[in-house]
């Protein structure tokens, strides 16, 4: 048996099985009280570890900020790991009462178990695509011969281990698809290792590349090695455990059959530790396009030439040319003539545009727009294919609009017809008469379109079309509202529920919220809702709150920095539009985000405990005074702000989850509250959730008015999502789904309709 981070030997005194989890209840000690008696209850409703409280103190700009479980910031300690131990014996004994536990599981289960297709995608002669049959832990890389023949497996992940905890991260094919370069990540972490396999025979190279995170694999077109980024100088472990920020990533070159030692260095910019180095070489093959950035938006834009033949070594570092040496925009290269490339920006026209920049003269004076900015819709991405057009998707109010374009001027050519929903999958090349597009959407698993450009008049025709045993979508609908928020501004926000939704006013409504990095939350096929919606009759609601892209730069930028309290407020005006609307009332609205979405989550259940009766927040981030400093959380500066500086501090200390803990207003408690976080998360690191449950137990878990309970589930050999195998997502999702029952005392029904 592994032993993992937070399953040491040396606290043990109980041991609880729960079906084929088995965890180690630590022998601390549980707890009834850290605040004045007065507030307590006879008997509380909940008992807590006892967590140890220090006296850490800092004065930042004049304000003394204690920090209590600094400790906590050690993931190493067998303080902390004895604490995570004691946490899940309090959690997942709670979670086991649930008397519908394993129907619950069994229904999540059979309903998951369909097959889940990716787009094909033709690299070389020939074609692959991933599957997953229903339950597999990961899926499966394919290959055929034409579309028609049968498919091989390529790659099965699942043999790489016995849990299905590693998994494919990033990965490209050689020109020729002769060869493919695949990232591997265990147990979730954001390190991957990189792997080659000859395509014709299955078989491995020997080397494998280490200390490979936030990497491009951008192969040259000899077909003879990849660009790739990689911290040479990171010490210590490198297995996602680590808390140390990830910094000097620099770009190599490997060339395939050679040991990683032979690497070359090609750039490095040694006076900005926290740039990550993205890169691209051209379609034609001609040049290297790094992409440098060190927060979450804008990026920089230098190239260099690529000799014709092999690169020699002897030619490297590389001598680049800078576009760009401002973060102030987006850049993003789509296509090239010559020297004439294309890329997609936000740079003067916040809803995004198609600029020409010719290389061989890049001031930004001589750029010309191809396809200008739309009043209203966000140009989201832009491909070319068959030599001469351009593949545009569009976001219009929040849904997908796909438009074929004419390389050569820009102008639209055709839309293809879609339903509402997202574009989700898009495979085609420049080289390639036809191409592939996925659209899924709330209630629609996903139809993968082919549409071949040969063909006059062009018509897409359904390559392949899920549908799934139990699950009717013609019962159930979905509308978009708006609704005002506290200043005002109208939020899109998508309802789901059953056609026949009881009138009642108080439907269990799973609240699901982002609102960060110009992320725009679309709509999309979730079978664990599809399970909220037939269990327990409900409603799910998904209002795109500011900070997101949905609406352009604008929308970001207002949900962000100073701005960021409009996200919080556009949540809650969401809530409260659906008890308004007598949709549902507080007690039986629960919120839920993960990552910037579980710091949504913590601020909201802070600010409007009264508004919610359950919150669940995964892999959040809780500690607004202190992210900057692990892994890479230095690079959500650009949304937050740096707490360092005063202006910063200010405002991320007026809504940061772990220092805005308070006493609820009398007549309300917070609402049950569960916290997800994980070993390996080396994106959002476990101690923000250690810290914000250990505070909130202590300050308000033993309230006398505080009946919900306040818990955490600390999941092992798993990290921020990515790659998360499916045996571990559906015992989360049952999980949270027990938790909801028994919170909010719901009584689901016995079978599916
Ligand atoms: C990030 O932190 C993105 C991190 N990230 C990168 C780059 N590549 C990645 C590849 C895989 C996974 C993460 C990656 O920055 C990258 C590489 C080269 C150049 C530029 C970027 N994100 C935020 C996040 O995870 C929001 C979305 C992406 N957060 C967690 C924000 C707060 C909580």
């Amino acid at each position: 048996m592994l032993l993992t981070r937070f399953l040491s030997r040396s606290f043990t005194s109980l041991i609880i099985h729960r079906g084929s989890r088995t965890t180690r209840a630590s022998s601390v000690s549980l707890f009834r009280g850290g605040v004045p008696k007065r507030w307590m209850s006879e008997k509380a409703a909940m008992e807590y570890p006892n967590v140890r409280r220090d006296d850490t103190v800092e004065e930042l700009y004049g304000i003394k900020v204690a920090d209590p479980y600094r400790w906590l910031e050690d993931p190493d300690s067998e303080e902390t790991k004895a604490f995570a131990e004691a946490q899940n014996a309090v959690t997942i004994p709670y979670l086991e009462r649930c008397s519908m536990r394993e129907t619950i599981k069994e229904r999540l289960t059979k309903l998951w178990d369909y097959p889940k297709y990716s787009c094909p995608f033709k690299r070389g002669d020939r074609y692959f695509f991933f599957m997953n049959s229903g339950l597999q832990n990961q899926s499966v890389l394919y290959v055929q011969d034409s579309l028609e023949g049968e498919p091989r497996v390529f790659l099965d992940p699942n043999t790489l281990s016995e849990d299905g905890t590693v998994a494919i991260s990033g990965s490209a094919f050689s020109e020729d698809g002769e060869i493919y370069a695949y990232g591997l990540s265990s147990s979730g972490s954001d390190w991957i290792t990189v792997h080659f396999k000859k395509v014709s025979t299955g078989e491995d190279f020997p080397e494998i590349l280490h200390k490979v995170k936030f990497s491009s694999l951008a192969w040259t077109h000899d077909h003879k090695g990849i660009f790739y980024g990689r911290y040479i100088d990171h010490a210590g472990s490198a297995d996602g455990t680590e808390t140390v920020s990830n910094e000097n990533q620099k770009l190599f070159y490997h060339r395939i059959g050679t040991a990683q030692e032979e690497d070359v260095l090609v750039v490095e910019f040694p006076d900005h530790p926290k740039w990550r180095i993205a890169c691209r070489v051209s379609e034609c093959g001609g040049y290297l396009l790094v992409l440098p950035r060190e927060g979450c938006r804008d990026n920089l834009l230098y190239f260099a030439p690529l000799p014709h033949c092999s690169l020699d070594t002897s030619q490297l570092p590389l001598l680049l040319t800078c576009i760009v040496d401002k973060f102030e925009a987006n850049y993003q290269y789509v296509t090239n003539n010559g020297s004439v490339c294309i890329f997609r920006t936000n740079k003067g026209a916040p809803n995004y545009r198609l600029v020409k920049i010719d290389l061989a003269s890049p001031a930004p004076e001589h750029w010309v727009t191809l396809v200008p900015e739309h009043e209203k819709d966000v140009l989201d991405w832009a491909a070319c294919v068959h030599q001469d057009k351009l593949v545009i998707c569009y976001i219009s109010d929040v849904k997908s609009v796909l438009q074929l374009h004419s390389l050569d001027t820009g102008e639209l050519l055709m839309r293809l017809p879609l339903d509402m929903g997202t574009i989700s999958g898009y495979s085609g090349k420049r080289h390639h008469s036809e191409m592939f597009y996925q659209f899924t959407s709330f209630l629609s698993p996903g139809v993968i379109y082919h549409l071949d450009l040969t063909q006059n008049p062009l018509k897409p025709k359904v390559f392949r079309e899920i549908k799934i045993d139990g699950f009717d979508p013609s019962e159930f609908e979905t509308r978009q509202i708006f609704y005002p928020s506290k200043d005002g501004t109208q939020i899109p926000m998508f309802l789901v529920h059953r056609k026949d939704l009881a009138s009642g006013g108080d439907a269990p409504t799973l609240l699901y919220g982002y609102g960060g990095f110009n992320i725009s939350i679309q709509p999309y096929f979730s079978i664990s809702r599809v399970v909220f919606l037939q269990l327990f009759k409900g409603i799910v609601a998904v209002p795109n709150i500011r900070g997101g892209g949905e609406y352009g730069e604008g929308w970001h930028n207002s949900g962000r920095l100073l701005n960021k309290q409009n996200v919080f407020d556009d949540f809650h005006a969401a809530a409260e539009y659906l008890v308004r609307e007598k949709l549902t009332k507080p007690s039986h609205l629960i919120i839920q985000g993960a990552s910037n979405g579980g710091l949504l989550v913590g601020a909201s259940m802070n600010q409007r405990p009264d508004l919610f009766g359950a919150a669940i927040a995964q892999v959040g981030v809780m500690d607004m005074l202190r992210f900057h400093k692990f892994t890479i959380g230095y690079a959500w500066c650009s949304d937050y702000g740096n707490p360092d500086e005063k202006e910063h501090f200010e405002n991320v200390y007026k809504f940061s989850p772990l220092h805005n803990i308070k006493v609820p207003p009398p007549g309300t408690q917070y609402p049950a509250t569960l916290l997800f976080t994980a070993d390996h998360d080396d994106r959002v690191v476990p101690l923000h959730s250690f810290k914000f449950i250990s505070e909130l137990q202590y300050r308000v878990g033993c309230l006398s008015c505080q009946k919900n309970p306040l818990l955490i589930r600390i999941e092992t050999k798993a990290g921020h999502g990515g790659g998360k195998p499916t045996t571990k997502v559906i015992e989360e999702h049952t999980d949270i789904f027990c938790f909801i029952m028994l919170t909010l005392g719901l009584d689901p029904s016995p079978s599916p309709s």
